[in-house]
């Protein structure tokens, strides 16, 4: 049996050479989140910073505006549009799409993709918390992600896992039990955080002076009602420009007409193709 317990090593825009759908697929179901290595490349990786601060800029100015500043400071949402490395990160899961086809047991959507920008305040990532209000145990409906656009060390606040909650904790833990299984994620800047939302995890403590950034695209099956319109949010025009990974990533064969006219069309012109599941 492999290790799962390593961060698994690759070149980037390449998976380690272990890391097949079988061995994926493994660690989902028994740890509940893996780390791959150096997922994108520090190019990539720059420009991915250099958007998320100006993001951050307009996110903070209608989080203050509109009353909710004191819980979410540091935090992001909604990155696509914000950001055209923030596209790109799309178009680089293309080595990763089997195994979350294989997760997902067919196409998947993009359901959110926010941001932490961790220092030592603490914001609502930092709570105990999962993703999916729905525990739906072996049925996936969601599942995170989170790249890493620092190194993530036990210093400065990686995420802790609560190692296979995922399988057998419907409940939220108490303190306790969550610091007995829980595990830091680190890892290099451009590693990604692979995991099952069902998963009980909380942003680490950053005990030093400099921030520790990511974003966290979060995925779904297109059944799953996403938690930002990004077809709408970008322009149903903008489909033409999008890589095929892109379309379907983002929702664009997964939206919800509103006229006849748009619902009224052959199956491959549908709003919502045939094979979404
Ligand atoms: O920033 C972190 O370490 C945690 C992020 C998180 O809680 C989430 O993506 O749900």
């Amino acid at each position: 049996m492999p290790d799962l317990t390593e961060p698994m090593a690759a070149a980037p825009h390449c998976l380690p050479a272990g890391l097949g759908v079988d061995r994926f697929c493994a660690a989902m179901a028994t740890r509940g989140w893996l780390v791959i290595d150096r997922f994108v490349d520090d190019d990539l990786v720059h420009r991915m910073r250099a958007d998320l601060e100006r993001a951050y800029a307009t996110c903070r100015r209608l989080q203050i505006a509109n009353g909710i500043a004191l819980d979410t400071e540091g935090t992001l949402h909604h990155l696509v549009g914000q950001g055209e490395s923030f596209l790109e990160f799309i178009d680089r899961l293309g080595p990763l799409e089997p195994h979350l086809q294989a997760h997902f047991g067919g196409p998947f959507i993009l359901n959110a993709f926010g941001g932490n920008i961790l220092r030592t305040s603490a914001s609502y990532a930092s709570a105990i918390h999962r993703d999916v209000r729905t525990y739906s145990r072996e049925l996936p409906l969601l599942l995170n992600t989170l790249l890493m656009l620092d190194d993530f060390t036990v210093r400065n606040g990686a995420t802790m896992m609560m190692t296979g909650s995922h399988r057998d904790c419907p409940v939220r833990p108490s303190d306790e039990a969550f610091a007995e299984r829980a595990e830091a994620a680190t890892g290099r800047a451009g590693s990604l955080l692979v995991f099952d939302s069902n998963l009980w995890h909380a942003a680490g403590a950053n005990n030093t002076a400099d921030a520790r950034r990511s974003v966290t695209p979060m995925f779904s099956r297109p059944l799953v009602k996403p938690q930002f319109d990004h077809p709408r949010a970008l322009g149903y025009e903008r489909m033409d420009t999008l890589s095929e990974l892109q379309r379907q990533v983002l929702g664009y064969y997964s939206r919800i007409p509103a006229t006849l006219e748009e619902w009224y069309q052959p199956p491959q012109r549908r709003m919502y193709r045939p094979g979404q599941g």
